[in-house]
């Protein structure tokens, strides 16, 4: 909390008198789709409800839904947060944009929401956008609004801060000339939205909307078009789309210029044309409910964007392999890096999440740049979060035999950080790697598990596990052999079949494969384990995995932590360190 000035001290106290009178209006909740809230609480295990099943240092207000993180931005001194919001329950509904203030994205405060439905062209409804700053400093939003009742007919606004002086950006101001971006030319109005930060190049402001192009024959095809001004003011489209691919729609399209490969730093999405920069193009496919990038280059004068690597649309990298969607990204001038920002939504119930009275989370923002390989992103929790560090516990060099596992004991392990680095003295007995399953690593962890005994592997952590180990979440890896002439191939795995002694969870084992050469004997894991969150990083950020898990025993003291190797060959755990994780300011909450 060290970081706070005496700004957020004051505002924290308005926040809580504004929650105050929330919960004392609490009883006047009406929820839209009239879910019969005694039933729902009867029907859900206790466990569901039970506070200590809350996140502790992941972003989340004080209660309601949230769902995906909008304009994130950095402006004297303070970093900006909005998110779509119900203030009315923990369903989606009657969306706002919600609004919350850091110095560090570690410790936050919420203020008043900042867009909420008041003109015509976002009278039902304020869906996702961006903020772009303006070349004096201002920083502007465009968003989503919805102008029709019924239909959800989209249409593009901007709005921007009514004083300028004021670091904490409390009011936005609708200019009257919204809508700036309407959908013509054969633009389908229910599929149009999200536009992205826009960026200037040769006198010239750009901006995507996500969109499908008219569909040729097959399947819609997933597009973000284009959109061009000299002033800010009047936008026109460019006729191509920036790029498509036979997707299904494009939300939350994102678009940002990366350093040459290898290099740490960010770029602001304005950068001057530069050769070695290359450019990374993120959809969220509505479809498929998970967010796929490619890396390419893109051509200004063409206004069109060509990724690396051909197979690329075919949807092979995720940010994230697991729960993680609608994300966003801004360039943090403050530290020069650019921060990545996703939504994780929640793998219980509607009617748990009425119960609970609350729904969804944002992922720990995540500094992002281009991996020395050229061909992917690496990803890392943002450095502040380790001043959430306390106490903690090494273990070093302890070999494990096949079957056996270690249990890390000394701390608590319900909100933890955890680092570990494995050694595999040789990766000789690696099991053969099913051709039919060599391109989709979710199918491959579903058949090969962590309890499936393997050859190298899996070996990993149980997570949120019981003293009796009935219930632990894995994440893992998993060692294949490499085909004639290559490397051998490692699949990371979180594998929640066993998460949970509670029925009516969603347990999808979720997985991707990581490019690193484990031949040289080394990968490394770092969980971030936040009581019914585990966000994972194997690889130093090369493969990342966030499942939601809801343990009805492992809660609280009762959560345990182990390294264990299921695997026919001994797995050494070079290096193990773990950190009780404190709890931030959070919103009030
Ligand atoms: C604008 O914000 C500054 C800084 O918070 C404040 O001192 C000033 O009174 C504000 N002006 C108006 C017109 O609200
Ligand atoms: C427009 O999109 C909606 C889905 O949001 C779809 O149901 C409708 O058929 C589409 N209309 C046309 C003309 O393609
Ligand atoms: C998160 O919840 C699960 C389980 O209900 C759904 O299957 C996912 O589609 C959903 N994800 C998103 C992004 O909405």
């Amino acid at each position: 909390m060290g970081g706070l000035g005496r700004d957020a001290w004051a505002w924290l106290g308005v926040v809580a008198v504004m929650l105050l009178a929330q919960l004392a209006g609490a009883s006047h909740v009406v929820y839209e789709n009239h879910l019969d809230l005694e039933a729902a609480a009867a029907a859900v295990p206790p466990s569901i409800v039970d506070p200590q099943l809350r996140p502790g240092y992941h972003f989340q207000p004080p209660k309601n839904w949230i769902n995906d993180p909008n304009a994130p931005l950095y402006y004297k001194g303070w970093y900006h947060f909005f998110y779509q919001y119900n203030p009315r329950g923990a369903v989606w509904g009657n969306i706002v944009w919600a609004h919350s203030v850091s110095r560090d994205l570690i410790n936050w405060v919420a203020l008043e929401p900042a867009i909420e439905p008041s003109i015509p062209s976002d009278q039902y409804g304020c869906w996702s956008g961006s903020a772009t700053m303006l070349p004096d400093g201002t920083p502007a939003i465009m968003y989503t609004g919805i102008d029709r009742p019924g239909v959800s007919y989209q249409v593009q606004n901007v709005a921007y801060p009514r004083n300028r002086s004021d670091p904490l950006l409390r009011e936005w101001v609708k200019p009257g000339y919204n809508p700036i971006i309407v959908p013509e030319g054969g633009i389908n109005a229910t599929q149009f939205r999200d536009p992205t930060t826009a960026w200037r190049a040769g006198g010239r402001w750009r901006l995507l909307v996500g969109s499908v192009a008219a569909a040729g024959g097959g399947g819609a095809r997933g597009a973000a078009f284009v959109y061009r001004s000299r002033d800010f003011l009047r936008w026109a489209r460019v006729r191509r789309p920036l790029h498509s691919a036979p997707t299904g729609m494009w939300e939350c399209p994102d678009f940002y210029p990366v350093e040459a490969a290898g290099r740490r730093e960010g770029l602001d999405t304005s950068v001057p044309g530069r050769p070695r920069v290359k450019y990374v193009l993120k959809n969220s496919l509505d479809l498929r409910r998970y967010d796929y990038y490619t890396v390419g280059t893109y051509d200004r004068r063409a206004e069109r964007y060509v990724p690396d690597d051909p197979a690329g649309d075919e949807c092979r990298l995720r940010y994230d392999y697991g729960n993680f969607y609608a994300s966003k990204t801004f360039y943090d001038p403050a530290r020069r890096r650019r921060v990545l920002w996703g939504w994780a939504n929640e793998s219980d119930t509607t009617a748990d999440d009425v119960a609970k009275g609350w729904a969804g989370i944002q992922a720990i923002p995540r500094t992002v740049w281009l991996d020395p390989s050229g061909k992917q992103l690496l990803q890392w929790p943002v450095e502040e979060v380790d001043a959430l560090r306390g106490k903690s516990v090494t273990l070093k060099g302890r070999v494990l035999k096949p079957g056996q596992h270690l249990e890390v004991t000394g701390l608590q392990t319900a909100q933890a950080d955890v680092e570990v680095s494995f050694e595999v003295p040789t990766v000789a007995g690696a099991e053969p790697l099913d051709p039919a399953l060599a391109h989709d690593a979710e199918r491959l962890c579903g058949a090969r598990g962590a309890d499936v005994v393997g050859g190298v592997g899996p070996f990993g952590l149980w997570v949120l596990a019981s003293a009796d180990r009935r219930e632990r979440t894995a994440v893992f890896f998993r060692v294949f052999r490499a085909a004639a002439g290559g490397k051998p191939v490692v699949l990371m795995c979180s594998d929640p079949t066993k998460s949970s002694l509670n029925p009516n969870l969603y347990k999808p084992t979720f997985a991707g494969f990581v490019d690193t050469d484990i031949s040289n004997g080394r990968i490394s894991l770092r969980s971030l384990i936040d009581r019914s969150v585990v966000e994972s990083f194997g690889a130093g950020g090369e493969t990342c995995i966030l499942s939601r898990v809801y343990p009805s025993l492992a809660i609280g003291k009762n959560a345990r932590l182990y390294a264990f190797n299921n695997g026919k060959a001994d797995v050494k755990v070079s290096r193990l360190k773990a950190w009780e994780m404190r709890k931030p300011l959070m919103n009030g909450a």
